[in-house]
């Protein structure tokens, strides 16, 4: 058996040393906090990819250096499983030993710890590839990466800036190379060309939308969104904006659909282009997550966030299953969280299974793959559709008995190409949205009309200690502290259609709170009331409590 690189391992990861009084912790997105602060978190997490690898007999792991929507001077490192996934729970807690070792030997003593419980053979290679987003600090932050892999003798593909999307196809690419699973071409352009070739398909014959606006976060989404451009020539028109990739500060700054959805407003640098009916998109900083949006025509702002696109791709591919003639033996179903818009729940379980699972994406991801077509959607705009084995077989080799089966079949088909399955991807996604919208002859107008929101509110609140909240069925529950839910019970029953629930952030040291109810100024007043208890139960400064709200 190989051993570890001790004399590498200790030179290089002395110059990365820990700062001493920080807590790292790998959370639902990975590390993620002050970019100036995660030298050591680098150096530390490419030793462990290497280690990954190895454990998995080589297969390629992905690293993504990005903090998505958070503001700029975040920065963040998450890694991606071989089959394009997020990584295995349980090595999630490994990350989080590694990266909290005070000193390079309590980092070299867990790494054998590691070593010897997980029983990875070190004879075995180690494959990465890794990229980053538009951030300021990502190049610093990549070499500290770099010196992990170097450390622990790992063979490294730099795939340089791009978004979190294509790298995670990027990771089921390679490791599906020459098998009969290939995803596609192992390149960006291998990505480009092949979501822009199924959408190519998809809407051949039909006549072209008007041209989309699409605001990049001023993120690295402007740059991938460009080239698909590129890619989809006339097919559809995108008209990029928040593209400042370069200009410090702008970055997630008043656009993105992190603020579109939060504030529930259009982007500032987009109020004198959008005009009354133009559909309009935010992706966020690594482009994972798409919010659309409009405005009527007396210029009012209207949402159409992830339950919308859920929604509306769920029961267009209801219809095509059925169109197929496959009605009986592919069963659709959808997955949301706790923040989908009751609105969105009630009109998605009158005509598909539903299920709500806890908040984050790996939560959705597993649920979604009980389906033998699963679509996941958070509110906040990240899913994406997830075709069973059996069932991407069954749609390759299914003869159908009608002309019209054969066209509803090769949609299908084709849709497999089109939708990223390995994670949530905002321009997958929006080429996605803009089939459905092609084939409805649907504007904004009409997808909204699918159903109507209920006004909603989400607020965050600062507690000592977040910990205390500790929930049940889906997050909808709070078991812990005792007797708060009754008190919240209480509340929402003098709300008509009120809901309200209350859970503790997993990447923030925040309790949330998520109130609806028939009128804004209602679901206000719920969050409000519920944040109240949340702050006095929780023992808060009474003094900061209104400001601290909405
Ligand atoms: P937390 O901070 O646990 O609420 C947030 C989002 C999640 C998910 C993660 C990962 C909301 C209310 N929460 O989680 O949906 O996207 O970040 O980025 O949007
Ligand atoms: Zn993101």
């Amino acid at each position: 058996m190989a051993e570890l690189p001790l004399e590498a391992l200790r030179k290089l990861s002395d110059l990365h040393p820990k700062p001493a009084n920080l807590h790292f912790q790998y959370g639902t997105a990975g590390f993620r906090t002050l970019g100036s602060t995660m030298d050591s978190v680098m150096f530390r997490v490419g030793v462990l990819a290497g280690l990954r690898s190895k454990k998995l007999d080589g297969k390629t792991i992905g690293v993504m250096v990005t903090a998505s929507h958070n503001p700029e001077p975040d920065n963040g490192v998450k890694l991606v499983d071989p089959r394009g996934e997020m990584l295995e729970a349980s090595w999630e807690v490994h990350a989080t030993t590694l990266a909290n070792a005070p000193t390079t030997e309590a980092f070299i003593e867990a790494l054998s710890t590691l070593v010897k419980n997980a029983k990875i053979d070190l004879s075995k290679p180690a494959r990465v590839v890794y990229a980053r987003d538009t951030r300021p600090s990502g190049p610093a932050l990549v070499a500290a990466l770099e010196d992990g892999f170097k450390a622990i003798g790992v063979s490294a593909r730099n795939a340089e800036v791009t978004t979190t999307p294509v790298l995670h196809y990027l990771v089921k690419a390679i490791n599906t190379k020459g098998t009969k699973d290939e995803y596609g071409e192992d390149s960006e352009e291998g990505y480009m060309e092949k979501l822009s070739s199924a959408f190519k398909k998809l809407v051949a014959g039909k006549v072209s939308p008007p041209p989309l606006i699409v605001d990049c976060a001023n993120g690295v989404g402007a740059r991938a969104a460009a080239k698909l451009s590129d890619y989809l020539g006339d097919s559809l028109k995108l008209i990029l904006h928040n593209t400042a990739t370069t200009t410090p500060g702008a970055l997630n700054n008043a656009c993105g659909a992190d603020f579109v959805k939060t504030s529930q407003k259009i982007p500032p640098s987009l109020v004198s282009i959008l005009k009354p009916g133009q559909r309009a998109c935010s992706l966020d900083g690594d482009a994972d997550r798409l919010i659309y949006f409009y405005l009527d025509d007396r210029g009012l702002f209207h949402m159409l966030d992830g339950d919308k696109i859920a929604a509306l791709v769920a029961a267009f591919i209801v219809e095509l299953v059925k169109g197929a003639g496959l009605g009986e033996e592919i069963q659709v179903g959808v997955v949301q969280t706790a923040y989908a818009n009751g609105a969105s729940t009630k009109y998605l379980a009158d005509r598909l299974p539903v299920t709500c699972v806890s908040t984050g994406v790996k939560h959705l991801h597993h649920a979604a793959e009980r389906y033998d077509i699963g679509v996941y959607f958070e509110a906040n705009g990240h899913g994406t559709v997830l075709f069973s084995p059996e069932t991407t077989e069954k749609l390759n080799t299914h003869q159908p008995s009608t002309p019209a089966q054969s066209t509803a079949l090769g949609h299908l088909v084709n849709l497999t190409r089109l939708i990223n399955q390995t994670v949530g991807d905002a321009l997958s996604d929006m080429l996605l949205v803009e089939v459905v919208l092609v084939y409805k002859s649907y504007s904004g107008i009409e997808w909204d009309s699918l159903y109507h929101d209920l006004p909603n509110r989400l607020v965050k609140v600062v507690v000592p200690d977040r910990n205390i909240f500790k929930t049940e069925d889906a997050e909808r529950r709070l078991i812990s502290p005792p007797g708060l839910q009754q008190k919240i019970d209480e509340l929402v029953r003098r709300y008509e259609f009120g809901r309200a629930f209350v859970r503790p952030s997993g990447t923030e040291d925040v309790v949330r709170v998520y109130a609806e109810a028939t009128s804004r100024a209602q679901a206000d007043d719920l969050a409000y009331r519920v944040a109240g208890l949340v702050y006095d139960e929780a023992g808060g400064d009474t003094s900061r409590r209104p400001a601290e709200f909405l």
